[in-house]
């Protein structure tokens, strides 16, 4: 996708597909100028046209008119691309649109690939690989406070630290080298400790940054809570009550929830992926059986636990028992109905579900979770995995050259570490002949961006 060859025009629908007001198809390349020629019929050719004009027309296919469209011209560099762009607002059905964009392939464009067009601003220089992702969490953000972070790192805030982390490594590296290539000089001991020093620092920095991978994890997939218990204790009830609607099937049968039902809210600003699962119980049928393992595995991988029981009845036997190794809030349910003595003296959170009161009871319970990991941080960075993969190695490589220098080994060591730290840093705003990388990140993106 990323191969020197791939600078051929491109045309895509840009909007989303189905009926709408307008619908945008947009062409980018050498002959995106040429192609708007050949299907639009104005006062004007679009060739005609200065840079960042609208006109109205006609795009016509096989002389056959299409549709009415408004045409506008961005001439390179000054486009999304830096290529020469045509944009083609039509109207929004999903027929008119299709024509107009195979009256495009028909002058000669390409179809794009999924997040070609940004793929083309990075290779253009238009933008650095973390400002092309924020586009996707621009895209995607699901709450302010999500798209305040994908804002925030498309203006190239990430960009930045890992570009101030990249010039203080290289100052190390060169004055490394610079002893590599005047053997005489050496580095004195003094100096050995004044770079361990730096690089320390430099591992402060990086360390940082990496701590904000988990709020970064938060704002884009959400915090995920699992509403577990044994069969009939409200689980159910307490999603739709969350939720506002009746998302699930509630009813007084043991075990009538057996797939896993997953729904989002907006906590604050911090998406809450609610998961109501499988009651968990004994002599259960298949189909049940294969709800509950289905449990077992959203626990796994659960921020919080809700545990909801029912207050009205005895403590389960097993109760108690870990299930996993994440924060558990255990909530007493049916707190309407005369508590069962079992729970006497027990501290809990007791709600009815049936009430409006409950919803804000556990709100609170999980805004408790979300402080305690830091998500609405003052920091606005919030990296993904990727850039956590890439700092890693960067981290572990300085590392690595630090205890070298400690060990007064050749200094060549320490550079051949500070390099691989280098690359690790580089990684983050991404280069043009790392085609794996550029596939994993474009690909995620949807046609016509
Ligand atoms: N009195 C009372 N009844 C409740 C309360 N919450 C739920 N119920 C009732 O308890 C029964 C079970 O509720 P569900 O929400 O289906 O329970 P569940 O935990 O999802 O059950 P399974 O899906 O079978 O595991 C239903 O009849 C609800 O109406 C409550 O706070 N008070
Ligand atoms: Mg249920």
């Amino acid at each position: 996708m990323s191969a020197p060859a791939a600078r051929d025009t491109i045309a895509a629908i840009s909007t989303a597909v189905g009926e709408g007001a307008i619908a945008l198809v947009r062409i980018s390349g050498e002959n995106a100028i040429a192609v708007a020629d050949a299907v639009f019929r104005g006062a004007e050719k679009p060739s005609q046209l200065p840079s960042h004009t609208q006109r109205l027309g006609e795009i016509v296919d096989r002389e056959e008119a299409v549709d009415q469209v408004m045409i506008a011209v961005h001439r390179a560099p000054a486009s999304y691309t830096g290529e020469d762009v045509v944009e083609i607002s039509c109207h929004g059905g999903t027929l008119v649109t299709a024509r107009v964009l195979q009256a495009c392939l028909g002058a000669g464009a390409r179809a794009a690939e999924p997040g070609e067009f940004t793929e083309r601003a990075f290779l253009n220089g238009k933008m650095d690989l973390t400002q092309a992702e924020a586009v996707i969490d621009l895209i995607r953000a699901r709450t302010d406070l999500g798209l305040r972070a994908a804002h925030e790192q498309l203006e190239g805030k990430l960009g930045s630290a890992s570009d101030a982390i990249r010039t203080a490594i290289i100052d190390v590296l060169a004055q490394i080298e610079a002893s590599i290539d005047f053997p005489e000089e050496g580095i004195d001991p003094a100096g050995a400790e004044a770079l361990r020093e730096r690089i320390a620092s430099i591992e402060t920095q990086i360390a940082a940054l990496i701590g904000t991978a988990e709020r970064g994890r938060i704002l884009r997939e959400g915090v995920r809570v699992v509403i577990s218990g044994p069969t009939n204790a409200g689980k159910s009830s307490l999603l739709n009550r969350l939720l506002g609607y009746e998302r699930a099937i509630v009813s007084d049968l043991h075990g009538t929830t057996r797939d896993t039902i997953e729904e989002s809210i907006n906590v604050n600003g911090v998406p809450v992926r609610l998961l109501d699962t499988a009651g968990l119980r004994e002599a259960a049928d298949e189909i049940e059986r294969a709800g509950m393992a289905k449990t077992r595995e959203s626990l796994n991988r659960a921020d919080l636990v809700l545990q909801v029981v029912d207050a009205s009845a005895a403590k389960p036997r097993d109760f108690g028992e870990p299930a996993a190794e994440v924060p558990v809030l255990v909530i007493l349910n049916k707190s309407d109905l005369p508590e069962h003595p079992d729970w006497e003296g027990f501290e809990a959170l007791r709600i009815c579900a049936l009430q409006d009161d409950a919803a804000r009871a556990v709100e609170e319970a999980i805004q408790e979770t979300i402080r305690a990991r830091d998500v609405v941080a003052e920091s606005s960075v919030a990296i993904n995995v990727r850039h956590r993969d890439c700092l890693q190695r960067a981290l572990d490589a300085c590392r690595s050259a630090r205890e070298t220098l400690q060990q007064q080994l050749a200094p060549e060591y320490a550079a051949v570490d500070l390099r691989a730290a280098l690359a690790g840093v580089a990684e983050i705003v991404g280069s043009a002949d790392n085609e794996a990388v550029l596939d994993a990140v474009f690909s995620q993106f949807c046609i016509g961006k």
